[in-house]
């Protein structure tokens, strides 16, 4: 069950976000809209929501989930791999702290993306990508272990982080795209495969009673729901032109 979750509202700089698509600039209108029914989908689902005021210095700071993970036991400030957005962690420290009595850091050399954790009940995947590096997972796995966790790498071949193309929803049932199917490391999970025109959906959340998905994603709807759950659709059009997906929008605890 999550309780909370944290938010961070969209800078009129997220239109100059990094980016590797070629989908156009983002509608700074359009993406605040977007974001007030992305949290607007959260509290249906039950959480208190923390939502953090926007930063301008920081134009990609809306995508909270690569600055921390937050775990029942512990919480741990990542040091995120592209530059600019590295400075988006000192304010989520003091965010942190709010609800946890010590943090744990990842610290240099080693570089890590929240985006690149996923969390299967006790045990944590971690990608290898641009922005995470093996230092930075296993100074990660080092301190999930500290509070009995474990975790596994995954290299990564082409999705930009891990959770650009897997989800966990809980009971076994996994969400994998791309190279994630059939995956060695998920192949003895329930998969619910997304086929690779909606590739996009495969980054959604379980929160609580739902699984909140992109919108416009009628196969892997279907595939979601036929596996037992209920669906909010969201429209992501303006983050996914910034490389964001679903979970990258906050941080769940
Ligand atoms: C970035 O390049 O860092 C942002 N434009 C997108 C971050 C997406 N975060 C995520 O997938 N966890």
């Amino acid at each position: 069950m999550f309780k909370q979750v944290i938010v961070k509202k969209i800078s009129k700089s997220f239109v100059n976000g990094l980016t590797t698509s070629d989908l156009g600039k983002p509608d700074y209108e359009k993406a605040l809209e977007q974001h007030a029914k992305y949290v607007e989908a959260l509290k249906k689902c039950g959480v208190e929501a923390t939502v953090l005021e926007a930063d301008e210095r920081f134009p990609d700071s809306t995508f909270v989930e690569d600055t921390a993970i937050v775990t029942e036991k512990c919480a741990i400030i990542t040091n995120p791999g592209a530059d600019s957005r590295n400075g988006e962690i000192v304010d989520m420290k003091e965010v942190l702290k709010k609800f946890y009595d010590t943090l744990e850091y990842i610290k240099s050399p080693g570089t890590l993306d929240g985006g690149d954790v996923l969390q299967v009940q006790d045990h944590f995947y971690i990608g290898l990508s641009d922005r995470t590096n093996e230092e930075g997972a296993k100074q990660l796995i080092a301190i999930l272990e500290k509070y009995g966790y474990t975790g596994t790498i995954v290299p990564l071949e082409k999705f930009f982080h891990l959770k650009t193309g897997i989800a966990y929803l809980g009971d076994r049932d996994m969400v994998v795209a791309g190279e994630f199917i059939d995956h060695d490391l998920f192949k003895d999970f329930n998969q619910i495969k997304i086929d690779a025109d909606e590739e996009y959906a495969a980054n959604c959340i379980r929160v609580n009673d739902y699984v909140i998905m992109p919108k416009g994603y009628e196969k892997a709807k279907k595939r979601i729901e036929d596996a037992g759950y209920q669906t909010i659709e969201l429209e992501m059009s303006e983050f996914r032109k910034q490389d964001g997906g679903l979970s990258c929008l906050s941080l769940r605890f």
